[in-house]
């Protein structure tokens, strides 16, 4: 090695800052074991909201196997469960990045390892890290851009981010598995102060470690260890502040100004975020005026006109629409016939399942399948009215789904047809 020494980033006199030690790896590292559990358990918990079992028209992943096997019946109570599990889902990921940043860069030295194979147990060791690094980082870009609706991948986001998800967490706890006690003992060893009282000046860097975190020539500090965990603490709290907003509504959302759908929300009975317009979806005029029916299929067929629909029993139930993109809406007071009123006009009383077909032709989200206790909740409707007014054409107009605790994407605008299954 003092001969022929390896190139550049492989010569370990190559990363100097005084900073890198057990102590702020193994402090990110804590960080991390608490926060990305939190962020794994919303995310399988948002993929059982959508029901994938139930029909194979909801299940975007279909050779998921094994990796289903907690899935179980959506609940409908209470109403703000989707909401509340988005909401921390993409606000605490998109708040983690930083943290995770801060971690990479305090192990960079570790990537470069030379030689880079020494041996068998030291190649699966790196193998596992290039699993765990290429997740997280694949985990978050995938999310990110689904967040921004920047849907640029070449493949399907739900497929992808779900697989991604069981790739990352396996290394993620055999990581865990190896380092936790490195990491308490790294921190236990400066304390949680760690010198976080001292200036640039007194920055003073650890004592060698076995693995070798530490530089074996340091740099003099440019930053304190104050500094490096206000920087990292300070963006975190940036970036889960300028978002948070989408999913708390009211004046907050003025401050997502990281999120596509946190501002532009309009105003008066319809004034809260669209997902997708009628123009973009397709719908044309002539599609929802007169001519509209409702197609009801179950044991008895009816079709029917809006005027038939509002002479039914109308039924007002105050709930958000949140999306899995995390961005929600308040309750806003929907008016219109329950979802079980009618499966009993269809002549199923109490259906398997529920299958809605919208107008839109094409898109992953023209047409949705609800399990029975969705259509049995008597907060679930057929609405066709919002906050008092009709619904406008963006929010699904003449009639859309809307169901407590349903991921957006279920709620389905521009119903056509609706047909009741006595199995799903
Ligand atoms: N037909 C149809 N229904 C749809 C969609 C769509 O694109 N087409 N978007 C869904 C999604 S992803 C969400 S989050 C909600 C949003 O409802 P809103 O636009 O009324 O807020 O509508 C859902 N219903
Ligand atoms: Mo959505």
């Amino acid at each position: 090695m003092e001969q022929h020494p390896p190139p550049g980033p492989f010569r370990r006199t190559t990363w100097r800052s005084p900073l890198r030690g057990p102590w702020l790896t193994g402090l990110l590292g804590l960080v991390l074991l608490v926060g990305i559990p939190v962020v794994f358990a919303t995310g399988l918990l948002s993929y059982a909201a959508y029901n994938p079992d139930l029909h194979p028209l909801n299940d975007q992943t279909p050779d998921k196997g094994l990796l289903g096997f907690y899935l179980f019946a959506w609940p409908t109570q209470p109403r703000w469960l989707y909401r509340l599990n988005q909401g921390v889902h993409v606000t605490l990921a998109l708040a983690l990045i930083p943290v995770v940043l801060a971690k990479l860069w305090s192990v960079i030295p570790k990537l470069f390892d030379w030689p880079p194979a020494t041996s068998p147990a030291q190649v699966l060791e790196r193998l596992s890290l290039f699993l765990l690094v290429g997740g997280a980082v694949f985990e978050l870009a995938t999310g990110v851009l689904n967040v921004q609706n920047w849907y640029v991948f070449p493949f399907s986001f739900y497929p992808a981010h779900f697989y991604g998800a069981w790739v990352f967490m396996g290394a993620f706890v055999v990581h865990a598995g190896l380092k936790l006690a490195r990491a308490v003992s790294g921190v236990r060893g400066r304390g949680l102060p760690g010198g976080l009282h001292r200036e640039v000046d007194e920055t003073s860097p650890e004592r060698p470690d076995p693995d070798a975190l530490v530089s074996p020539r340091p740099a003099s500090p440019t930053m304190s260890r104050r500094g490096v965990l206000g920087l990292v603490g300070g963006s975190a709290l940036l970036l889960g502040g300028l978002t948070v907003g989408q999913s708390l509504g009211g004046r907050w959302r003025a401050t997502a100004v990281l999120a596509p759908r946190g501002l532009d929300a309009g105003s008066g009975p319809n004034g809260f975020p669209v997902n997708k317009t009628a123009a973009a979806a397709g719908i044309r005029a002539e599609q929802v005026g007169l001519a509209w029916r409702l197609e009801l299929l179950g044991p008895t067929r009816h079709t029917l006109r809006r005027e038939e629909l509002l002479a039914l029993p109308q039924h007002t139930a105050a709930l958000p629409i949140a999306c899995v993109e995390g961005w929600s809406t308040e309750d806003q007071q929907w008016t219109g016939v329950r979802l079980r009123d009618l499966a009993a006009l269809a002549g199923l009383p109490s259906p398997a399942a529920l299958l809605v077909e919208s107008l839109q032709q094409g898109g992953d989200f023209a047409s949705a399948v609800l399990r029975g206790n969705q259509v049995l909740d008597p907060d679930s409707l057929l609405a066709l009215r919002v906050n008092g007014a009709d619904l406008s054409l963006d929010h699904g107009f003449p009639a859309r789904v809307i169901v407590p605790a349903n991921p957006g994407v279920h709620n389905t605008k521009w119903v056509a047809r609706m047909r009741f299954l006595a199995e799903a």
